[in-house]
């Protein structure tokens, strides 16, 4: 297969003022394309070619040991930032429209961590400490029937641990610098504002139905 780089489904100024222009234009047609081609590159050729990389991803010691780091690291990329940007969605009046969790996913939050507001505390602490450059993660794991809060270093994903990523922050300090510098926090902060709960609770829907 070749991958493209999926089409933002909002324009890059609508994020604003969480996630600055600049940084969104640069995460996806710098970083996110390099992830792109440099995963096409790695597989052309190889008998990966005709895999989906989310199935491969899903068994990472399947993959043959030469490709398995450029793989991991370029597909990871690649399927990390497509569900980063499809878990966001503008939000330009925050103060009229709370952005909290629906459905399915509220309830899940609320029976395993407690409460909204217990779970955005635990998973804003575990993105702050995450040390060094990688993701945090809202994960469901299909072995225990839980959600679970997980960080990954560069571009793994809790897809190589059999588990369905639900919800994620980029960590990475592309995502945030140009706007936050030093300021992870606040980088946490603002993403509240602009999680797409919708697209999480369709996440958790189709990860509960496997
Ligand atoms: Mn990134």
């Amino acid at each position: 297969m070749v991958y493209e780089l999926p089409k933002l489904p909002y324009d890059y100024n609508s994020l604003e003022p969480f996630m600055d222009e600049a940084t969104v234009i640069i995460h996806h047609t710098k970083h996110h394309q390099i992830y792109t081609d440099k995963l096409n590159a790695a597989i052309k050729g190889t008998q990966l070619e005709s895999k989906n990389i989310i199935d491969v991803l899903s068994e990472p010691y399947s993959i043959p040991k030469e490709l398995r780091a450029p793989v991991m690291n370029f597909g990871g990329g690649y399927v990390n930032h497509n569900l980063f940007w499809e878990i966001l969605r503008p939000n330009p009046n925050p103060e009229a429209n709370p952005n909290i969790p629906i459905g399915e996913a509220a309830e899940e939050i609320n029976t395993n961590f407690g409460s909204f507001q217990q779970f955005k505390e635990k998973f804003s602490a575990e993105a702050l400490s995450l040390f060094g450059s990688g993701w945090t993660w809202l994960a469901y794991n299909p072995l225990t029937k839980k959600l679970e809060i997980i960080s990954t270093p560069n571009q793994d994903t809790p897809l190589m641990d059999g588990k369905s990523s639900l919800l994620t922050i980029d960590v990475w300090e592309h995502a945030y610098y140009l706007k936050y510098q030093n300021r992870r926090a606040d980088f946490i902060t603002a993403f509240w504002n602009i999680v797409n709960w919708d697209k999480v609770n369709e996440l958790l829907q189709e990860a509960t139905k496997k």
